[in-house]
């Protein structure tokens, strides 16, 4: 009896709850899919399965202030036509110390769901590893169900088929597995971060790896988040890729991932770059999972599109992926996001959005997003794209960021938003500015870049707005000039979170946020 009530329990370890919440049916008008900030979704990675359309999800769990990935469970979302705007919302239904004895909790990472030969769906999870003395303790561990709902279990109870440890050693970061069955039956596993690319042959059972694991090579800027898929014969890896700079097809900033993607006519290469599927989005990281429903295919990535989203609070998109078959191999046509329908954005004062913004520091560094600027977006804890900044090792005194219109413009107003590292008079790290002033560019007369006239205090606290205002100015441009801290020996960098300029009368802002930023067509205003 005793030892039958001990059988029972461990059963009861070992196999997962098929959910600890119910199933919910939900009616979305666009994307995000989960975009009332209830359910963070990310990581997607599409199946189709009993006739209808899935999307595994991590959820992020992370507080706004947090910039960590916080992810205790994987949920599902799974519709029968994406078109028709209705899902059903999984929650919950697997958390990593729930399906392997082996694994810790909260780091739920992008994993991926694959029906088997034997029909059953296996699960290949990142999880951390709890008893590891790896230097990353990141694995990949395989469950494995009847349903995509489950209940899972552990196809691999002995522990990761994937780690520092096994099969065999290496020194990567070990997430975001991908797999494909071949139209052969032979079993490809892929994963891999920061840059570092691996693949595997497993054997037909989907759990035993089997060849030995090689470095993937040729998929230029690669990060992370691999996609595996084949179509008409030749095989495509999708990606997050972070080739930056002003002249990179895929991301002018580092911390933003664009969609790029590779081909190869055999499962381990050779891989040869093809192009971008997904351009940066507005979450810093971008995760691609792709897949034909009903003659259509689409790509799942995620955004920090959802209500209080971020970097660290992302959810699921879907969007059709088109192809263009007139080439060989067939490219994918560079995937056009789209978001629900948003309410009308109240009338503002800042027109700063309808400028294109360009600094003293050009190029700016990689880690830095000019684009920041003027994109209307504040956080409690940004992360450096969120900021325009002219941190360098060797910091001038002085630095200045500009607006420029297409017309001119009005103004009598203006506020800007530092970020710091160090207190006021560090001679290191990123400061508030010792000063600050507007200046605009006069046209007409003795034309040329002046002080703005009759301005108010210029305050220069970091970590919220410092407002000025000002008698009408009539201009086409616009800078504040910024003088570093010092400490008499250095200077340190400086940031600005968001900079707004004010007209004297609300307008309807522009609405193209995507535009802000950019480059635009007019002269320059010396
Ligand atoms: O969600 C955690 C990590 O962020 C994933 O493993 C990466 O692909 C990135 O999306």
């Amino acid at each position: 009896m005793r030892n039958r009530l001990f059988a029972g329990l461990a059963l009861v370890t070992l196999i997962a709850p098929a959910s600890a919440e119910e199933p919910r049916a939900i009616s979305v008008p666009g994307n995000p899919i989960l975009a009332d900030g209830d359910y963070y979704s990310t990581d997607p990675a599409p199946f189709v399965a009993d006739g209808a359309l899935w999307i595994l999800a991590g959820r992020d769990q992370a507080p706004a202030d947090v910039n960590d990935f916080i992810m205790g469970e994987w949920q599902l979302l799974r519709t029968d036509d994406p078109k028709s705007g209705k899902w059903v919302h999984y929650p919950d239904i697997a958390r990593p110390e729930n399906i392997f004895a082996w694994a810790e909790e909260a780091r739920a990472y992008a994993g991926q769901i694959v029906q088997g030969p034997d029909k059953r769906y296996y699960f290949y999870a990142p999880v951390l590893e709890k008893d590891s003395d790896a230097q990353d303790r990141f694995a990949i561990g395989v469950a494995v169900a009847d349903s995509p709902a489950g209940p899972w279990r552990d196809a691999h109870p002995a522990g990761p088929i994937i780690s520092q440890r096994v099969p065999v050693k290496n020194d990567i970061q070990n997430i975001d597995p991908t797999v494909l069955i071949d139209d052969d039956g032979r079993v490809y596993l892929y994963w891999g971060t920061f840059g570092q690319l691996r693949g595997i042959e497993l054997e037909r059972d989907m759990v035993t790896p089997r060849g030995p694991e090689r470095s993937i090579e040729g998929l230029t800027g690669f990060f992370e988040a691999p996609w595996i898929m084949k179509r008409k014969g030749v095989y495509y890896m999708l990606y997050a890729g972070n080739r930056a700079g002003p002249k990179s097809d895929c991301t002018p900033a580092v911390y933003y991932a664009c969609i790029a993607y590779g081909t190869a006519s055999s499962p381990m290469g050779p891989w040869t770059y093809a192009g971008v599927a997904l351009k940066p989005v507005s979450s810093t990281t971008s995760h691609p999972g792709a897949v034909e429903f009903n003659g259509q295919w689409y790509l799942a990535y995620h955004t920090a599109d959802a209500k209080g989203g971020g970097h660290f609070r992302r959810s699921v998109a879907l969007d059709r992926m088109e192809w263009d078959d007139s080439v060989t191999p067939a490219r994918i046509r560079t995937v056009v996001p789209t978001l629900r329908p948003q309410p009308p954005l109240p009338p503002t004062r800042n027109i700063a959005p309808a400028a294109s913004a360009s600094a003293s520091n050009d190029p700016v560094p990689v880690q830095y997003w000019i684009r920041a600027l003027n994109d209307g977006i504040t956080k409690a804890a940004p992360l450096p794209p969120d900021l325009w900044g002219s941190w360098s090792p060797d910091n001038p005194a002085s630095q200045w960021i500009e607006y420029r219109w297409d017309k001119v413009v009005t103004l009598n107003g203006s506020r800007i938003w530092f970020w710091n590292d160090q207190p006021a008079g560090s001679g290191v790290g990123v400061a508030p500015p010792a000063a600050w002033r507007l200046e605009y560019w006069r046209g007409h007369g003795k034309g040329g870049w002046k002080p703005v006239p009759g301005a108010s205090a210029y305050g220069t606290a970091p970590g919220g707005f410092q407002a000025v205002s000002f008698p009408p100015i009539r201009t086409r441009c616009l800078r504040a000039v910024l003088t570093a801290s010092g400490d008499g020996k250095s200077h340190a960098g400086l940031a600005v979170q968001e900079w707004e300029a004010l007209a004297p009368d609300a307008a309807m802002p522009v609405a193209d946020k995507a535009a802000a930023g950019k480059a635009g067509d007019s002269p320059g205003c010396g």
